[in-house]
């Protein structure tokens, strides 16, 4: 029976569902999360293997938690877990199995009808698993054979440029390095990952201002912060480790400006729930002043902050700081001319924030010492994500924010791995100094022409262009914009590969053969010959430290990750081309010998990272270095982004709901934002809803229209919310067939997941 929580079948129909939305006025986390996510654990784990797992989640000893990249603090509450961390462990720990057993009872047509929900729900996957090209079964083989269908497979007819290595981000550095080092003495550089869809404009916007793709601040930062701007990103969410951080800061009277198109509870209060008072659900504000701009509106409103703290710097002086601009920064002259060229009315008007507003944002800005500013998606989603991340930049330097204790830059990573993935070399575009040393550490001469990222990599299936496509981890098919699109793409690939813990999408929709490889999670105990061994990450602050699982492998049979690599490397390569695979996999400390040989910033690597907190990497802006062209931090003027929408048009952003993570769909429900038991939901303002005489909880279907094709989303149920008019949400992956390959950022290539333009109409056949 189709409801609105299910994706539409074959039959397409549609009936009203009984979504409840009831925004939620109990502060975000707190002990109905604690509750909710205990809960979780036991329906999914049993109850002794789930607290156990919750338990060893970042402690010094024990593993790093899968749910995000937020860092942990020195000193560790013996729960320093949230609920959506716990949650991610628990799905993990999962007792149930996708065996043998389980292959044989299910074709994978069956299994293409079911929902994303209930294929993560069928257990772990305890058997590597082969579907032969015209096969609607997948067969339990052994890792032995999986390794040589692989090697036939790339020794035999696909050239170097024809196979793709694709990472997500829970990939540890370890694994990472052995799998870019294989790709790349195969001869490829075609290595997308899942920041190619994530904060890859705030690689490029960053890179190209202060001379670093990362972040500049540490926590201990944000215990000093006056001021923290938090743009586009819902950390309640997606990062509730986070509001621990904000909730202190705002305790002791620093501002926290949240610009968000929702009044997302996480960033109104939040209710710790180590303290007592947390405990009791009494919520702390955390939000000092909340901007509701409209989707994409953030240039137009950066640049009317940025207006305001230029004409405070003429009434008052001494606003601006000079000598930092004048020693460490170029491009100030020409920022401040445009500024002048556009009227405050004009930006009110693209930005949907009243002049008033903008120049109250510009005096704490320039009240405040010091300042961190933090965002997510949000802002890199769009055609001008990378100009979003500039801007954000521009108004930081002004007053010399960037550099200095309590102030800076602060990206917060989605994937708790993400970061140090492309440290390590997952990159299809590295840079010849890279490549140099890789070349250098480990006797290879890598190639030099760029690989295919994530929209690169279907454009090149399209075209036939790929014949072997491998996936350390994710959920390509579904994670990728353009699902039908991506999903026919993805068939013309000879073999897919997917290295996995889980069940998903991207093993139903995948090439003419296809692998699963299962893996061991972070979780669980890794040895190897009988000695336990670590992995190392790094968090979104450029800290790397180890990782150790502690619970019993979901089955004996598992492999690890950089163990699944190295076989691969030494069945296609040879034993000992270029490295010795087997050795370096049998002890890690190897792998990380050889990373510190390769890889700039990661001297004394086994011993450094040993060490309680591991170590920081290099990062210039913080010592005010910058390794741009201009060697200085360069302001730049971005063009201000007009809002061009016809007749009935609205902007649609597909968001995260509460119990997800990613294409991982953990219930049905949004508790912060009041709904329950429905995914296929589209937040809509109350007077667009009327104007176009739609009634809560009615069923509608979504069209999306790009260079005259139309793509379309069917049977969401209507839900007015406190957005701004003409903007819409909707989740992530269910949307995600709206969103246009061909529409993406500039520079970064991101697809522009948060500014789709739609319409809406009353569901065909409702
Ligand atoms: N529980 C959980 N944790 C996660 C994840 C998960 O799915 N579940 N995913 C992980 C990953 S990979 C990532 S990248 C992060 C994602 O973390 P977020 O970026 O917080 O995730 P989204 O749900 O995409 O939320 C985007 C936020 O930006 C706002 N927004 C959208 N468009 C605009 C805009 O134009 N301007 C502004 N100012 N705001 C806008 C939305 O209202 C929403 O609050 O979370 C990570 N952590
Ligand atoms: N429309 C829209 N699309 C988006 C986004 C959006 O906001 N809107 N967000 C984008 C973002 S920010 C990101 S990061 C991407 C995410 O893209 P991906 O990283 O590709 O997708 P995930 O859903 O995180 O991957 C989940 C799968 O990872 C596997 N897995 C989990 N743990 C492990 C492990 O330890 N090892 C291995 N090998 N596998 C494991 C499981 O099988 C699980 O099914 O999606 C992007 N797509
Ligand atoms: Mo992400």
């Amino acid at each position: 029976m189709p409801d609105a929580s299910q994706p539409d079948g074959p039959s397409g129909a549609v009936v009203v569902s009984d979504v409840r939305a009831e925004p939620s006025s109990a502060p975000a986390a707190g002990p109905s999360a604690i509750v909710s996510s205990l809960r979780y654990a036991a329906q999914t784990s049993g109850v002794l293997r789930g607290v156990r797992a919750l338990l060893g989640v970042n402690q010094k000893d024990g593993f790093d938690c899968p749910g995000c990249a937020w860092p942990d603090p020195e000193h560790r509450a013996t729960f320093e877990f949230c609920e959506n961390g716990a949650r991610a462990v628990a799905h993990e720990a999962d007792a149930r199995k996708v065996d043998a057993a389980f292959f044989e009872r299910h074709t994978i047509s069956a299994l293409r009808a079911e929902s994303d929900h209930f294929l993560e729900h069928q257990g772990r996957l305890v058997t590597p698993a082969y579907r032969w090209p015209g096969s609607d079964r997948y067969e339990a083989i052994s890792y032995d054979e999986a390794y040589e269908i692989i090697a036939t497979s790339l020794r035999g007819g696909t050239s170097p440029n024809e196979a793709v290595f694709y990472t997500s981000g829970r990939t540890s550095n370890e694994a990472a390095f052995l799998y870019q080092l294989f790709a790349r003495t195969l001869g490829t550089n075609n290595l997308p990952d899942c920041s190619n869809m994530c904060h890859e404009s705030s690689g490029k916007g960053l890179g190209s201002t202060i001379g670093i793709g990362k972040g500049t601040v540490t926590l201990a930062d944000f215990d000093e912060a006056d001021c923290i701007l938090i743009l586009g990103q819902n950390p309640g969410t997606n990062h509730p480790r986070m509001l621990s951080t904000l909730a202190a800061a705002a305790a002791r009277g620093a501002r926290v400006v949240s610009i968000n198109p929702l009044k997302e509870r996480g960033l109104e209060s939040f209710a710790h729930p180590q303290t007592v008072s947390g405990f009791f659900g009494v919520g702390a504000p955390i939000s000092t002043t909340y901007v509701q701009v409209r989707i994409n509106g953030d240039v137009a409103l950066l640049k009317g902050v940025m207006k305001q703290v230029l004409a405070l710097e003429r009434d008052r002086g001494g606003v601006l700081d000079r000598s930092f601009l004048a020693e460490h920064t170029t491009g100030f002259d020409e920022l401040a001319a445009s500024l002048a060229k556009h009227s405050m009315s004009e930006l009110e008007q693209e930005s949907g924030v009243s002049a008033e507003t903008m120049r109250e944002v510009a005096e704490i800005y320039v009240s405040s010492e010091r300042v961190i500013a933090c965002w997510a998606m949000g802002i890199t989603q769009h055609e001008n994500g990378v100009d979003n991340v500039r801007e954000i930049l521009n108004l930081l330097l002004l007053r010399g924010n960037i550099g200095r204790p309590g102030a800076g830059v602060c990206p917060v990573r989605g994937h708790s791995n993400v970061q140090g993935d492309r440290t390590v070399g997952i990159y299809e575009a590295p840079t010849e100094a890279f490549l140099a040393r890789l070349d250098a550490g480990c006797g290879i001469v890598a190639p030099r022409a760029h690989g295919f990222d994530s929209v690169g990599t279907i454009r090149a299936m399209e075209e036939g262009r790929v014949r072997f496509f491998m996936a350390l981890g994710g959920n390509f098919a579904a994670a990728t914009p353009d699902t039908e699109r991506t999903c026919r793409a993805l068939s013309r690939v000879a073999l897919t590969v997917q290295v996995s813990t889980k069940l998903n999408r991207s093993h139903l929709e995948s090439g003419e053969a296809a692998l699963i490889l299962p893996c061991l999670g972070r979780s669980e105990r890794d040895e190897r010959r009988g000695l336990p061994q670590f992995v190392t990450v790094e968090n979104s602050m450029g800290i790397v430290h180890t990782s150790e699982g502690r619970l019993p492998p979901a089955s004996a049979i598992l492999e690890s990750e950089p163990a699944i690599v190295a076989s691969i490397a030494a069945r296609v390569l040879g034993h000992n081309r270029p490295v010795p695979w087997k050795t370096l996999a049998n002890d890690y400390d190897h792998i990380r010998t050889l990373i510190e040989r390769s890889i700039a910033g990661f001297d004394d690597y086994n011993e450094r990272v040993r060490a309680p907190g591991g170590f920081a990497l290099p990062n210039g802006p913080r010592h005010r270095e910058w390794k741009t062209a201009t060697g200085k931090a360069n302001i730049t003027v971005v063009p201000l982004v007009r809002r061009t929408l016809a007749a009935g048009e609205l902007v649609l952003m597909t968001i995260r709901s509460h119990d997800q993570f990613n294409t991982t769909i953990y219930t049905l429900d949004d508790r912060y934002r009041g709904i329950h038991g429905a995914r296929r939901v589209v937040f809509l303002n109350q007077d667009d809803m009327t104007e176009r005489g739609l009634l809560e909880g009615q069923l509608v279907d979504l069209e999306s229209r790009f260079d005259g094709v139309v793509r379309e989303a069917r049977g969401f149920a209507c839900v007015p919310y406190d957005i701004p008019r003409r903007c819409a949400a909707a989740y992530f992956p269910e949307t995600n067939g709206l969103v246009p390959l061909e529409s993406v950022a500039r520079e970064s290539r991101t697809p522009t997941s948060k500014s789709i333009v739609v319409t809406v109409h009353p569901a065909k056949g409702a």
